[in-house]
């Protein structure tokens, strides 16, 4: 197996470090990718504004869960850098990965300043014994220019060095201090995954603290979206737009439709024990069936979970928890909700376009049509229907 071995202090991550990563797992045929966040690097001390490893590590986990939908193979996040005690030196990380990985090509990724100085690092040639070196930069010529000096360089001086150096034309040349300093300005980076964004947002990292209550729109959804598993963002966004066109067409509150549509499934990638423990933490009362099944908890523990971090309104509070199930006499925010989880664009199941006609030319002809249809999946899964989504069936016919 090709693995590839991407260290550094991810501070933060961002997408210089996703597009590059994502880009040598193509043109190296990688099958395995390991992020490992460095603990105290040998090369430079933290810039002072450094959030605590535990941080970094949650970052750098967003950023491979992004990684691996986009490359589709398995990427991981190693720790063996932030627990070792005293400073860190990719010989020691890398001999550790040799034994685990005895009869696997390793490939060190590394940006332009680690590769240009790589003959400093401590013990250079046992690392080009232990594993490959993929450089990548901008395609810039002074760049490629250093690239190709730098690489006779060290194929002279280690002979039997594996070295490929990669242009990549739409790699993100970030500065990681510029990012910084953007972040602690305006509380907003570009060239954040959207997903790191809201974590920092949410943790009041790189001196962005604010009131999570009062978000603006533009920070609102990377919070949001920070709660998601890399694979679900999609869903969510997709939600977001529907609901802000259904509420458009049926008049509901456009903003409660949004706020709603980008909190509902925040809970959605907890256990059923971190589940069950928001539930005790904020005395919400489940019924036999909830108790048991995670996936109509996560819309009560969403909608507690938007209403205690992000202030959002008892209407928006309702819509969240009602998502999943529908009930008897529903609110329009609440039917768009509903609805445009069911039929955002990423939706792709049979009957999907049957039910958003329905949904654009009437909406509780829509209801009807979502509820039966998942009544009707339920059934031939065997599954207990919650007694709220036979109660919003009828309360629809009646
Ligand atoms: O969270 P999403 O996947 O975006 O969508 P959702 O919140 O509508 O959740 C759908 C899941 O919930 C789906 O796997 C089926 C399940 N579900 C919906 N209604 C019922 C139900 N499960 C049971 N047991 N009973 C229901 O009435
Ligand atoms: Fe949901
Ligand atoms: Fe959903």
């Amino acid at each position: 197996m090709r693995i590839g071995v991407y260290g550094g202090t991810f501070d933060p991550p961002h997408m210089g470090h996703l597009t590059a990563a994502v880009a040598a797992a193509r043109l190296l045929g990688l099958e395995k990718l390991i992020f490992i966040p460095a603990g105290i690097p040998p090369h430079k001390e933290l810039a002072n504004q450094t959030p605590d490893a535990q941080h970094r590590l949650a970052m750098v986990r967003l950023m491979a869960e992004q990684a691996a939908v986009e490359t589709k193979i398995d990427v991981s996040v190693s720790t063996v850098e932030i627990e070792r005690e005293g400073r860190s030196y990719t010989v020691d990380t890398l001999r550790g990965l040799r034994g685990e990985y005895q009869s696997d090509e390793l490939w060190l990724l590394m940006g332009t300043d680690m590769f240009l100085t790589f003959q400093n690092w401590r013990a250079p040639e046992e690392i080009l014994s232990m594993c490959g070196i993929c450089a990548f930069g901008r395609s810039e010529s002074d760049t490629e220019e250093l690239f190709a000096v730098q690489r006779q360089y060290l194929a002279q001086r280690f002979p039997n060095a594996r070295i490929t150096t990669l242009t990549l034309p739409n790699v993100v040349e970030v500065s990681s201090t510029q990012l910084r300093a953007e972040l602690s300005a305006n509380g907003i980076a570009r060239e954040l995954l959207p997903t790191v964004q809201g974590y920092i947002l949410r943790a009041g990292l790189y001196g962005t603290e604010c009131d999570l209550k009062q978000l603006p729109l533009e920070k609102l959804r990377p919070a949001a979206l920070s709660f998601l598993h890399a694979k679900r963002v999609p869903h969510v966004l997709g939600t977001e737009e529907t609901a802000v066109k259904l509420a458009e067409r049926y008049g509901a509150d456009v903003e409660q439709a949004r706020v709603a549509a980008l909190l509902h499934d925040c809970t959605k990638r907890l256990s059923m024990e971190d589940q069950l423990a928001l539930c005790e933490l904020y005395g919400i009362e489940l019924d036999e069936l909830e108790r048991e099944t995670a996936k109509l908890l996560h819309a009560k523990t969403g909608a507690v979970l938007a209403r205690d971090l992000f202030g959002v309104n008892d209407a928006v509070y309702a819509a969240i928890s009602w998502h999943t199930t529908g009930k008897a006499g529903m609110t329009t925010l609440e039917k768009v909700l509903y609805l445009a989880d069911y039929i955002e664009p990423t939706r792709d199941f049979e009957g999907v376009e049957r039910l958003r006609e329905a949904v654009w030319r009437d909406l509780d002809e829509g209801l009807l049509l979502g509820l039966t249809m998942t009544v009707e999946e339920m059934r031939g899964k065997g599954y207990v229907i919650h007694p709220n989504t036979l109660g919003a069936i009828e309360s629809l016919r009646g």
